[in-house]
């Protein structure tokens, strides 16, 4: 009888060699832990983390932005461009935006910070309300207008709280409501008569009722008080909450 000789390297490159579990699932780990860091870190560039303070000339803007960065009163001028700076709030820090009142070129600067923004500090000047209040409502009904700022909260803060002609908040709150609603009621007006239904006005409030704030979906506070004085505690607890 023929005996066949097989080599014993031979032999063994026929059986398959056993699978080595453990290094595959080294291997899925490590995909997962990247998977989960990219996600995190794409979520994290993302989302919306500044916060803006934007209103009329001369409202005091600059003044605020520099009181809550450096606690100190700047020697201010009308800002031409936007202040960008760091905000701290213990181990926490954000990104606050000071955007030039000046009509001209508020809307560029507001465009180009609007969908970094979590929260929008509307600066009034608490002396001169009665003598902006047109202007300040019309800015104020663009700006909530604007989808962009939908997920944000709206903080209007009545700044110049130091001055004995300041009115209070219930005032401005009152004020600002009746001129919101004839803002309002012209835009819609003047869509009509033109019918232009390229321009969207947006109706902001509850059909058929006069314009309350309350009426919005968006979170909207009221606060007083003095970038001058630095009488800022309930604007930067306010930052604080949200960051
Ligand atoms: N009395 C008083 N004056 C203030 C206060 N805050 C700002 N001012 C004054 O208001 C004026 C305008 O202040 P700014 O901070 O430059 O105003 P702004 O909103 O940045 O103005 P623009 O840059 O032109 O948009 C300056 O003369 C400030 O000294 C305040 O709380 N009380
Ligand atoms: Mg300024």
């Amino acid at each position: 009888m023929d005996r066949i000789n097989v080599k014993p390297d031979e032999q063994n490159s026929t059986e398959s060699t056993p699978v080595d579990f453990s290094q595959i699932l080294v291997a899925l780990i490590v995909g997962l832990v990247v998977l989960v860091i990219y996600f995190i870190y794409k979520k994290r560039s993302s989302t919306r983390s500044t916060f803006i303070l934007t209103g009329l000339c001369d409202s005091g803007k600059s003044v605020v932005f520099s009181q809550l960065l450096y606690s100190k009163v700047p020697e201010t001028f009308t800002s031409i461009a936007e202040n960008v700076g760091t905000y701290h709030a213990g181990r926490l820090s954000t990104r606050l935006i000071d955007i030039p009142g000046h009509e001209r070129v508020r809307d560029k600067f507001f465009d180009q910070y609007k969908n970094t923004a979590k929260g929008v500090i509307f600066v009034v000047d608490s002396v001169n309300i009665q003598k902006d209040v047109r202007d300040v409502a019309d800015y104020l009904y663009t700006l909530l207008s604007d989808s962009a700022i939908n997920p944000c909260s709206v903080l209007i803060f009545c700044n110049k709280q130091d001055e004995e002609m300041a009115k209070s908040i219930q005032v401005i709150k009152t004020l600002l409501e009746k001129e919101m609603n004839t803002v309002r009621k012209t835009r819609t007006s003047k869509l009509q008569s033109v019918d232009d239904s390229e321009n969207k006005v947006v109706y902001l409030g509850k059909d058929g009722k006069d314009f309350e704030f309350s009426h919005l979906n968006q979170n909207i506070q009221f606060y007083e008080g003095s970038g001058k004085n630095n009488e800022l505690e309930n604007l930067s607890d306010w930052i604080d909450r949200m960051m």
